[in-house]
């Protein structure tokens, strides 16, 4: 394919319409602390799959949904071949910021607005992607959308998940299939020729080298778990300390015993996390009957991740405490040949990059299954996300987007 049409299509992504895209999709669930809270398909979520639906006709390309809320904005290619897919999710943290994924979903955007401007109609369909429930706060597990999209035998297990209101993942589907009667139905499960995900890198690596991008070549492994600890409630001021069964306490030396065997068995790579307690009855003056806390396992290494799976559980053995396996996946190395498409992206642009493995995981995690799969990251400013000051220098925001449409355009001409 001719090297120059990439390179044209790169050089009309339009900076001020990308940034302008960040800000009006921040708006669906502002924060007023200028972070994002959207919760995968609830009332914002919903509003703001209507104004990107909207945006995506007006670019001219066709949209569809499947079973599990994904949405598809397809831009047509000259044969009937199999589409080249990028895109990324649009749910948030409650903290979140308006980066996390939905920049890769705006800059996919900006790809098929550069292709219009660039009056350039490709040999194989571009499709934009937008993945439901990536983050897995409101719904567990995480990157439900896309692991149902791979393997949709999935939904059976996932329809019944419920959130912290009760409300099952099957109702808020049918809220969103409410929302939008007239979507066509995106059935094909022919493997798409590629997936490209664009993202920021939500830690410190690209900053601290000072390289605006990275070529990702993998994702390391996840677990999530959840450990119901049980006690009895009992009056704070009467019970003396020996007659208690406080929960609490007893979470609180798991979470050493946890946090201790994670530090030894992965070292200076783990990262563990127990972002989310629930405690009853969350009284003062109560001693709490129940404790159930979470915690999220990263490692880059297999065996680690086994390892760790088996002290978890024998933890939970000894004090006789119910351990919930959540979520896990295992490390993922992406496709070489994507890895080079988008290597050689960078050195057209004259743009230095990084060869970096995720600590986030991604929806790509799931696409690698799918089809030949790699990412591209950004930096984060201080490496933070998660977080209302998650954020990326706007040079670097539009260089990822170029980079993404010169990769995109040539694996759309393969
Ligand atoms: O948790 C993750 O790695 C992703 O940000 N959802
Ligand atoms: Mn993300
Ligand atoms: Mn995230």
């Amino acid at each position: 394919m001719d090297k120059d049409i990439a390179k044209q299509v790169a050089e009309r992504v339009n900076a001020a319409r990308l940034l302008e895209s960040v800000d009006a999709l921040a708006a669906f669930g502002a924060r007023d602390d200028g972070g994002v809270n959207r919760p995968a398909l609830g009332e914002r979520d919903i509003e703001a799959r209507r104004f990107l639906i909207e945006r995506a006709r007006a670019l001219g390309c066709s949209v569809s949904v499947d079973a599990c809320a994904n949405l598809f904005f397809r831009r047509a290619g000259d044969a009937s071949l199999a589409p080249v897919m990028s895109g990324s999710h649009i749910d948030t943290q409650p903290t979140g910021g308006k980066l996390d994924g939905c920049y890769g979903v705006l800059a996919g955007f900006e790809v098929l607005a550069a292709l219009n401007d660039a009056n350039i109609r490709t040999r194989r369909p571009l499709e934009i992607a937008i993945w439901t429930n990536e983050e897995g706060t409101r719904f567990s597990p995480g990157a439900m959308g896309s692991s149902a999209f791979v393997e949709p035998s999935r939904m059976t297990r996932y329809a019944d998940v419920r959130d912290a209101d009760g409300i099952t993942l099957s109702a808020a589907l049918e809220t969103h299939r409410q929302a939008f009667p007239s979507l066509a139905k995106r059935d094909s499960k022919d493997a798409a020729h590629a997936f490209v995900e664009l993202h920021i890198e939500q830690g410190p690596q690209l900053e601290n080298a000072n390289v605006p991008l990275a070529v990702v070549s993998g994702i390391q492994g996840v677990r999530w778990y959840a450990f119901h600890v049980k006690g009895t409630a009992a009056h704070a001021g009467t019970t003396p300390m020996p007659l208690r069964r406080d929960a609490m306490t007893l979470a609180i030396s798991l979470h050493q015993e946890i946090e201790s065997i994670a530090r030894e068995l992965g070292q200076a790579d783990t990262r563990v996390t127990f972002g989310r307690w629930n405690i009853e009855p969350n009284s003062i003056n109560t001693i709490p009957s129940s404790v159930t806390f979470t915690v999220d396992f990263r490692h880059p290494d297999p065996h680690v991740l086994a390892a760790f799976d088996e002290h978890a559980n024998a933890i939970a053995q000894r004090h006789n405490v119910r351990i919930e396996a959540m979520f896990s996946h295992a490390p993922v190395a992406f496709d070489t040949t994507v890895l080079s498409r988008i290597q050689a992206a960078c050195h057209a642009l004259d743009a230095r990059s990084l060869p970096l493995t995720s600590g986030a995981f991604h929806d790509a995690m799931y696409l690698a299954q799918h089809c030949p799969t790699g990412m591209i990251f950004v930096p984060s400013r201080d490496g933070i996300s998660h977080n209302p000051a998650e954020a990326t220098d706007a040079e670097h925001l539009v260089l990822g987007a170029r980079v993404l449409a010169h990769c995109l355009t040539t694996l759309c001409n393969d």
